[in-house]
């Protein structure tokens, strides 16, 4: 027999459940602990920056007896003919809610981690180099037909690598990389997801378990709706921020 205080068997597997799905919250909420406390020391030094500033410029224009204009120069050093390198990553397994469950999703790989695809900056005019990491291992049936033909990109190509093309062997220093195939169109039983953006006529089929980089150009700002042509999850297709989103250049 069980004694009274012990936690009943369901609620004690839930919670082992998530400690082993979830492990980074204990760790997380250290350095969100962390964190506030440099920002809080931020905010004090900041403060105390803003008093000595404050009364060595009202100390200069009293001496002076006149007002002057200050200029504050920004240097932002752009290196304009370099391609603009973004990284997508297509991840599965994100839960939707109860009665959608896993849906596969876009990821931007910013800085500091997976961010939203739900809206995605690019500049115009200038070469990106689009990079998509994609983790799904299964094919999906096509919501238009040709999708796995590539459109709109520089040579009206992508690169893809995946296992049986990028490792060829180990060699006697160390592994032996072949580097993918370029190619203008995908088997349409490998396609797993596209990045399409008809109103730039941009097709960017994504074979399963791949990596995919492509380099294409928008010539005029706007805001332009992305998605991806196959059926890979009705919740995903149509819900911002998981198979569909914005491409915002400016
Ligand atoms: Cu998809």
């Amino acid at each position: 027999m069980k004694g009274p205080g012990r936690p009943k068997g369901p609620i004690f597997k839930l919670e082992n459940r998530q400690a082993r799905l979830y492990p980074q919250f204990a760790p997380n909420l250290l350095v969100t602990m962390a964190s506030n406390l440099v920002g809080g020391l931020t905010v004090a030094v900041l403060a105390l920056a803003l008093v000595l500033g404050g009364f060595g410029a009202g100390t200069a224009l009293s001496r002076g007896g006149s007002v002057g204009t200050t200029t504050t120069a920004t240097t932002t050093v752009v290196n304009a003919s370099a391609p603009f390198d973004i990284t997508l990553v297509i991840a599965t397994g994100s839960v939707f809610n109860s009665s959608a469950a896993d849906q596969p999703a876009y990821f931007v790989l910013g800085p500091h981690g997976l961010e939203s695809a739900g809206n995605i900056a690019v500049p115009v005019n200038r070469t990106i180099q689009l990079t998509i990491v994609n983790y799904d291992d299964g094919n999906a049936s096509f919501v238009q037909s040709g999708i796995n033909v590539v459109s709109g990109t520089t040579g009206g190509t992508i690169t893809f690598a995946s296992n049986d093309n990028i490792n060829s062997t180990q060699g006697p220093n160390g592994i032996v990389i072949k580097g993918g195939e370029t190619t203008s169109t995908v088997p349409a039983d490998s396609v797993a997801h596209t990045f399409s953006v008809p109103s730039l006529g941009l097709n960017i089929p994504v074979p399963l378990s791949s990596t995919v980089v492509a380099t294409f150009k928008i010539t005029h700002a706007g805001s332009f709706t992305w998605f991806c042509l196959t059926a890979c999850g009705d919740a995903a297709m149509s819900t911002t921020g998981w198979m569909t989103g914005s491409l915002a250049a400016s």
